[in-house]
């Protein structure tokens, strides 16, 4: 890192103390664009890294709510309103009981540079709290819900700020999310995405993350001259994602030998049985053990990061941030992984990251592979705006589209750059220029 990159970065570790996330995502990116802050001395000059880092505005709320044995609950709500150099702040909102600010910061911050990406006109943000929906009633997450937009609506808008979901935000709690952003506002607008498909949701939308992650690294394998066909996959993770990105890689014959949840994972070397993982998740909301009580020759291990161990051609971490550290990158390198393609955010450390580049691993980094996800939102923002909606067909040639216009954004701008084949330094450069040439143009705001 040049010495003027390195001292933006300690500022941010003495400006945002104890966000050790938010510290990591920024050093992740500053790590790589040097060469782009070399070429453009104006970017200096008018302070673009010094402002990009620091949010255009952060809120935090009480969310109190009253659960079933009748107590009084309260939680955290965060929005953290990133960068909207180039479109209404867009990105998640995630219940988690580790969500914190700097969880929140880290991914707001990653939001921004992945947006950028999807070319489509989508500014930064990321919202949460730490709420755990796990083991709440239906009542109880609608009363969250509503409480949590009792407050959030006021600060978002279908221009302005258009959350979604993300870990422990699906289909469910954007309804309620929504139900109480039109009760208080009296107003029907495409202000939340992921919706349901009676009201204002897209096709393709539930699919879009993990479908695209596939497509992304379909480009990988093209690259190094193979295909899905017959390799030995591993997917952490067993919610939207990695169900999504499992069903993708099946079809285009891939077998995908271990899944895993927070408690643990399970291996099934015939290749796991999906429609099992669907059941358990999306219908019972239970845990990813119960797959061995109906598949007798699965295997489940507790403790989630073991899966790393197990031995596979492609890593698709599809769970959280800082699931794969360096130990655990060696010991794939170790046991043969050719390929790791991000679907969770920052789910690799920086020295995760090294050790596969180190070792000539085809390396997609989250901010690119995962976009499909963000990117469908904003094809489900269009649909909106038009009061239209796009076939199943349409959705997804649109998002194949857009993954494979990511690809070579990164490609392209790595090699221009003198990173040839360095996927991370290419997504960080693309999306950072991108924004740059914005704000640039938009004065010192
Ligand atoms: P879900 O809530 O649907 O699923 C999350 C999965 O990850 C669950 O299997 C969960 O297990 C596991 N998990 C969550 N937290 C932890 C943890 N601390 N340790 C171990 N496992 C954990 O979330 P999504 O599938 O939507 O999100 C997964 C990742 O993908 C996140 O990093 C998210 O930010 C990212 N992402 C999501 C997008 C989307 O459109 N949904 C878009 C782009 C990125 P358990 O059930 O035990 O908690
Ligand atoms: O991390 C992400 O990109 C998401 N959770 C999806 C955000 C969105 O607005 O669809």
């Amino acid at each position: 890192m040049s010495q003027y990159l390195d001292s933006v970065m300690e500022t941010v570790v003495a400006r945002n103390a104890g966000e050790k996330e938010f510290h990591q995502a920024v050093k992740e990116v500053l790590k790589t664009i040097e060469p782009v802050v070399e070429k453009h001395p104006e970017f200096i000059k008018e302070k673009i890294v010094e402002r990009l880092v620091e949010p255009e505005r952060q809120l935090m709320f009480r969310v109190p709510w009253v659960d079933d044995k009748g107590e009084v609950q309260v939680n955290r709500g965060f929005r953290v309103q990133f960068n909207s150099a180039i479109g209404p702040y867009k990105g998640g909102i995630r219940l988690h009981p580790s969500v914190y600010l700097g969880i929140i910061k880290f991914l707001g911050f990653e939001q921004i540079f992945k947006n950028a990406l999807t070319t489509l006109p989508i500014g930064g943000g990321k919202g949460g709290s730490d709420f755990d929906p796990k083991g709440k009633s239906d009542r109880e997450v609608m009363a969250f819900c509503q409480s949590f937009m009792t407050e959030l609506w006021r600060h978002i808008g279908p221009d302005t700020d258009v959350p979604a979901g993300d870990i422990g935000t699906g289909a469910r709690e954007i309804g309620y999310m929504f139900g109480q952003y039109k009760r208080l506002s009296n107003t029907f607008t495409g202000v939340l995405t992921g919706k349901g498909l009676e009201w204002g949701g897209s096709l393709a939308r539930t699919e879009a993350t993990g479908y695209g992650l596939i497509y992304y690294v379909t480009r990988m394998l093209q690259d190094a001259g193979t295909d899905w066909n017959g390799k030995k996959v591993v997917i952490s993770g067993s919610g939207n994602v990695a169900i999504y990105a499992n069903q993708k890689a099946t079809s285009l014959g891939a077998k995908v030998v271990a899944m895993s949840d927070s408690n643990g994972y399970i291996v099934d070397e015939g290749g796991i049985h999906l429609d099992i993982v669907r059941d358990i998740k999306e219908r019972r909301r239970g845990r990813i053990k119960e797959y061995v009580d109906e598949v007798k020759s699965a295997q489940y291990v507790e403790g989630c990061r073991g899966i790393w161990s197990i031995p596979c051609d492609i890593a698709l971490p599809c769970a959280t941030q800082n699931e794969i550290n360096g130990d655990e990158a060696a010991l794939l390198v170790k046991n043969g992984v050719q390929f790791v393609g991000e679907g969770a955010n920052m789910p690799s450390t920086l020295e995760a990251i090294d050790t596969f580049q180190n070792a000539g691993v085809f390396f997609g980094p989250a901010k690119a592979a995962n976009a499909g996800g963000v990117a469908t939102s904003a094809l489900e923002m269009c649909q909106n705006s038009m009061r239209y909606s796009w076939s199943f067909e349409e959705v997804d040639a649109k998002l194949q589209g857009i993954m494979n216009s990511i690809y070579d954004q990164c490609t392209r701008t790595a090699e221009a750059y003198g990173k040839k084949g360095d996927l991370v330094a290419g997504a960080n450069m693309a999306g950072f220029l991108k924004v740059a040439k914005a704000m640039m143009a938009h004065g010192i705001c």
